[in-house]
């Protein structure tokens, strides 16, 4: 099907020099406590439902993260957090991810990162976000027929949600809306009213401060499944 082609198209891509020699660098050197893993070390499309009511829009891989596994989100400790959360809320199977083979799924839920190479320090340039762009819009349009709700973690999903909404065809307000924990806007498109809200990225910068608490994180995700009908 479609999302195949383009998980295969962009699982080859090697558009940025810089995040391609840092993916496979990361890949080849190991940190040393997944050592007797595989590294993936290569671009990462979205995974979990293919026709999802609710999805999950990230910034970029992490290095020993979704970089290792080729799932974004998950064998890091943000992806803990977010899994913890879905878990509670009943949007994935099980509430821990660890490797590829952990058998962990997601329920009526989907995740896609606005890059899709792993960047040094989690911070893509803004030549790499724009260059990234195509692949994320592609599959966003691909989905957006049955999502009802986009959760975005941090301000970068958050613009580039907005932009792959407006490449669409959505009818993004202008001023653009402003990225904020718990703001949600509906805006109206070629598949109906889709309604994005923001939530505050689960990195560790974030929670072990407090900004992000167990609590917010539940009520966001807990809102947009049930604006999903989940
Ligand atoms: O074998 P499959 O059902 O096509 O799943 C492929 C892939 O997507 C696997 O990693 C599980 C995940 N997934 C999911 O998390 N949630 C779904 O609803 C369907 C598939
Ligand atoms: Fe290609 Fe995106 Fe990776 Fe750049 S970040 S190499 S555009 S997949």
């Amino acid at each position: 099907d479609s999302l195949a082609e383009l998980e295969a198209g962009v699982s080859v891509c090697r558009a940025c020099d810089r995040l391609v020699a840092w993916r496979e660098e990361v890949a080849v050197g190991k940190r040393a406590s997944f050592a007797d893993q595989p590294y993936w070390g290569r671009p990462i499309a979205g995974w979990g439902d293919p026709a999802p009511g609710l999805l999950i829009a990230g910034l970029a891989p992490a290095a020993n993260g979704g970089n290792r596994t080729g799932r974004v989100f998950t064998g890091d400790r943000s992806g803990d957090w977010l899994f913890a959360s879905l878990y509670r809320i009943g949007l994935a199977n099980q509430p821990t991810s660890e490797h590829a083979g952990d058998g962990l799924r997601l329920i009526g839920a989907r995740m896609i990162a606005a890059v899709r190479c792993a960047p040094p320090a989690n911070k893509p340039t803004p030549i790499e976000r724009d260059t990234c762009a195509p692949w994320f819009r592609a599959e966003l349009a691909m989905v957006l027929p049955t999502v009802q709700a986009i959760v975005c973690l941090g301000k970068f999903g958050f613009d580039a949600t907005l932009g792959g909404l407006l490449s669409i065809g959505y009818d993004v307000p202008r001023p653009r809306p402003r990225f904020g924990h718990a703001v949600e806007y509906p805006i109206d498109g070629p598949y109906g009213v889709v309604t994005v809200i923001g939530c505050f990225h689960p990195s560790q910068q974030n929670t072990f401060t407090g900004k992000l608490t167990e609590a917010m994180t539940d009520t966001v995700l807990t809102r947009a499944r049930d604006l999903a009908g989940l």
